[in-house]
């Protein structure tokens, strides 16, 4: 597969540095190396243009948003990105820095393929918006865009209404979610598989669920969006909203496997490594681990 790498060294979904340099960490680890021993062909198509702007600035668009303007910039300019790479044949692979981008990766890729499935791995549901926030942190609001709600430049991005159908949007591994995400999961019956549904059921139970359910909706294309946070707080020190009794790297593999193994993922998104928290690269060295995995399953 020939791999377009997209850094995106943002922080101003998370509002908190650090998560901006994961990019050129992983860069400076060898992450070229470990994807094309797989044989596959990577391009490094650079990290995005992020605005360097004053914190005292980040409410001056929006009293509910932390830096609105520069995230919609971001996310359209990536959008852009990801729409591209697809059109010209290659797989795009997305970088982080902070979850917000997701939305961005989400918008390209939906702009390419219709009927896009979404499976968004991560310890957050991400599907605030900016009258349920609680942080004023975008990086929560990323999926409820995508899926068309909340705040109006959000869901517009890049092109107007909706970019993915709730019913093509699978969560797993969440364990922190916010009332108000509770009550929109019940309300939209949105498909999501949470840690302890999986320690429950055990992680072999839970993909044969997710694969019924994309079989069951006929989805020919999807995008992961894999946040290193789905992670238990042991295993990723370095990320910048660690949630305990998370799930094992192996569980995460097994995830990856079910749902890369269908020969379907067009594009993903490594997100929230934040190697200013890390212990000793801990977490620099299971995301690097993950990506590994990935890239000796992707065709
Ligand atoms: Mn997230």
């Amino acid at each position: 597969m020939i791999i377009n790498m997209i850094g995106v060294p943002l922080f101003f979904g998370s509002d908190r540095k650090g998560v901006d340099e994961g990019p050129n960490k992983l860069r400076e680890n060898g992450l070229e190396a470990v994807i094309e021993k797989y044989g596959h062909y990577l391009y490094d198509l650079g990290n995005l243009f992020v605005k360097n702007v004053d914190e005292s600035h980040k409410f001056s668009t929006d009293k509910r948003m932390k830096y609105i303007d520069e995230i919609v910039d971001v996310n359209t300019n990536l959008a852009h990105q990801v729409y591209c790479s697809l059109k010209s044949g290659c797989f795009p692979l997305v970088i982080g820095g902070d979850h917000s981008l997701g939305l961005g990766s989400v918008t390209g890729a939906s702009k390419y393929y219709d009927d896009l499935g979404v499976i968004w791995i991560d310890a957050h549901g991400d599907i605030n918006t900016h009258e349920t926030t609680a942080t004023g942190n975008v990086h929560g609001m990323p999926l409820s865009a995508a899926m068309g709600f909340g705040y109006d430049r959000l869901v517009n991005l890049y092109y107007d209404g909706p970019k993915v159908k709730k019913e093509n949007v699978f969560i797993v591994g969440a364990r922190d979610l916010d009332d108000d995400e509770i009550e929109m999961i019940e309300k939209m019956k949105l498909n999501v598989w949470t840690t302890d549904y999986i320690k429950e059921h055990s992680i072999n139970k839970t993909m044969d669920e997710v694969f019924q359910k994309l079989k069951e909706r006929d989805i020919d294309n999807i995008h992961v969006s894999f946040d290193i946070d789905v992670l238990d707080k042991a295993l990723v020190p370095g990320t910048g909203t660690p949630v305990e009794k998370g799930i094992t790297t192996e569980d995460a593999k097994s995830i990856l496997r079910t749902v890369l193994e269908t020969g379907l993922v067009r594009s993903m998104d490594i997100v929230e490594l934040n190697s200013r928290l890390d212990k000793g690269d801990a977490t620099l060295r299971t995301t690097m681990n993950i990506i590994d995995f990935c890239f000796s399953i992707i065709k």
